[in-house]
């Protein structure tokens, strides 16, 4: 037993019952790895990026290579290292050589920049950091540089790519294949971690000013997969195109990459969600499979809708999640893709719901599912914190085998964003049916999500408060036909002064902030709305810009 310092154990009892009932099967992520190798047989495919194919073996051979290699690093079990690749076969590799090896890696994603790097390399100890070589936008490489000086902490800056910098290590190299696969694997087997330690460390969508960590265990995040896997009818047939960045929980292991392999599948690294992309992938290596945010399976369904490409004839499932699919676009994957739709509703805190394959089409068009495991516990409360009547919509809570009871080192939050007895606040507001799916009807939190992409309203604010001009100011989400929903900032001037958007992005961007964060209209108010208990009335400016947008 490995309870990491600074993470909030399930419950003795709790986690006895776990184990007992098999939720919690007691081997590390990386032993499930290899186990699957096993079961999937030699020839299986297992991985694609681009020209490279890599069967089951040959991508363990590689996983053990990268662990071993790691450890000639001098990184040891318990260190962490903060990841922040695009999608690539290297990502898959270090991860699992992670997995391997019980280092922690920490999922940034793609768009963070020096703010949050650093951010989460202070909060997670992290002595090492994995970028790609070069990126459309973004110089990483000197990136990683800067966060490596501005925190001290960070001994290793690994690169995937080529022209690395002096100092960088060659993670492509470093991802070559064991030299001898037998002997790699045996010592790597008798290193593996404790199950109940950390496996890797999810980022919060964020109500707060900073992200929080959430410590995912090897128990826990492997059920989460295995019953996410298995809602989705996840087999060794199972082809999945890794569309969305694998650092969201949802693409890693919602169920994803990580369920794929598990289950003796094939995994397609896409480059990119832009849909002539998506389909050639697709048609060129038979994928079965993939998860989108409901933005991107809007462009998708247009492209085809549009006589641009045909429907994709090997596509079985349409995962859709992090964010509200309109009804309205719900009704048309059908016929027009011609595969399944199957909307998920999860977070990285945890708590994953699917619909299911074959469900009607009542249920797949109109609901975000229901919880993947049966040990999971779902509770809608009303704002006096007891349960509402059944079907009418509160704020759900929940608790189970792979929702952790707190988030990582943060006992201040963890009060109230946790209740007593150990449920989760989601901040959500759902609706559950008679049946048991649950319906997202909206949010009690204070966060815009943008396209998928969870923004804190409270970080943007701090931002402004930076402009010399800003008195007050508070970030509230704006509709959007194409992502759902924008950043857009009230703000209430010092006496005589002016503010304008360019200002509050120009601060963004020099504290190095990650751009889709950035708020996307500013509105100068002479006061700000409050509620009857003094705080900013957040639903009246969202119901101010809306009307501003309509008029
Ligand atoms: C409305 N809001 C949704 C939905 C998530 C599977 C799917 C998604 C995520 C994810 C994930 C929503 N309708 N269908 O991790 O494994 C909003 C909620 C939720 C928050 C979590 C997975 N699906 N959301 O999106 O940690 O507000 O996880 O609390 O990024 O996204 O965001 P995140």
């Amino acid at each position: 037993m490995s309870v990491t310092p600074g993470t909030v154990p399930w419950p003795a009892d709790t986690a006895a019952r776990y184990r007992a009932e098999g939720y919690w099967r007691g081997r590390p992520l990386g032993t499930l790895f290899a186990e699957a190798v096993t079961a999937a047989g030699p020839g299986r495919v297992a991985l694609v990026d681009g020209g490279l194919r890599l069967t089951h073996r040959q991508l363990a051979s590689r996983v053990d290579g990268a662990a071993l290699r790691l450890l000639e690093l001098g990184l040891r079990p318990g260190d962490r290292i903060v990841v922040q690749l695009s999608n690539c076969w290297e990502f898959a590799v270090l991860v699992l050589a992670c997995f391997r090896l019980g280092v922690m890696p920490v999922m940034a994603l793609p768009a963070h920049r020096r703010h949050e790097l650093s951010h989460l390399v202070r909060q997670a100890a992290a002595t090492a950091i994995a970028v790609p070589a070069r990126a459309r936008d973004c110089d990483h490489q000197a990136t990683a540089a800067e966060v490596a000086g501005e925190t001290g902490l960070v001994e290793h800056i690994l690169v995937a790519g080529e022209e690395i910098r002096p100092g960088g290590v060659d993670l492509t190299a470093l991802c070559a294949p064991a030299a001898d696969p037998a002997t790699a694997a045996a010592r790597l087997d008798a290193m593996a971690p404790d199950s109940d330690s950390v496996a890797l460390f999810l980022l919060s969508g964020g109500t707060t000013g900073l992200p929080k960590l959430i410590a995912r265990t090897h128990d826990d995040y492997a059920c989460g997969i295995a019953w996410s896997a298995a809602a989705c009818d996840y087999d060794a047939g199972t082809v999945y195109l890794a569309v969305l960045p694998m650092s969201h929980n949802f693409t890693l292991g919602g169920p994803g990459v990580l369920g794929a392999l598990l289950c003796g599948g094939t995994v397609v690294v896409a480059g990119s969600p832009a849909p002539e992309h998506v389909f050639a992938a697709i048609a060129r290596d038979g994928v079965t499979v993939t998860s989108a945010v409901p933005a991107v399976a809007q462009r998708w369904l247009d492209h085809v809708a549009a006589g641009t490409a045909a429907p994709p004839r090997s596509l079985r499932l349409l995962q859709v999640g992090g964010a509200r699919l309109a009804d309205h676009v719900a009704t048309r994957v059908r016929p027009v893709l011609g595969c399944e739709l199957q909307q998920g509703y999860g977070m990285a805190e945890g708590l994953i719901c699917f619909t299911r394959p074959g469900d009607p089409d009542d249920v797949v068009c109109h609901t975000q599912g229901r919880p993947v495991c049966p040990a999971d516990e779902l509770l809608v409360v009303g704002e006096d914190g007891n349960p509402v009547p059944a079907g009418e919509p509160g704020v759900l809570l929940t608790r189970g085998p792979y929702t952790p009871r707190g988030y990582y080192r943060a006992p201040g939050h963890n009060a109230t964003a946790f209740t007593a007895d150990g449920w989760f606040r989601t901040g959500d507001v759902v609706r559950l049916r008679p049946d048991g799916y649950l319906v997202v009807e909206g949010r009690d939190k204070d966060m815009i999500n943008r396209g998928g992409e969870k923004i804190s309203a409270e970080e943007v604010e701090n931002f402004a408060y930076r402009v010399g001009a800003v008195r007050q100011a508070a970030a509230v989400a704006m509709p959007d036909p194409e992502l759902g929903e924008r950043v857009c900032l009230y703000v209430v001037p010092h006496p005589g002064g002016r503010v304008a958007l360019a200002d509050v992005v120009a601060a963004m961007e020099q504290a190095g902030v990650a751009r889709f964060k950035r708020p996307e209209r500013l509105v100068v108010v002479d006061s700000l709305p409050v509620t009857n208990i003094g705080k900013t009335d957040k639903k009246a400016l969202r119901a101010d810009i809306a009307a501003r947008l309509a008029a």
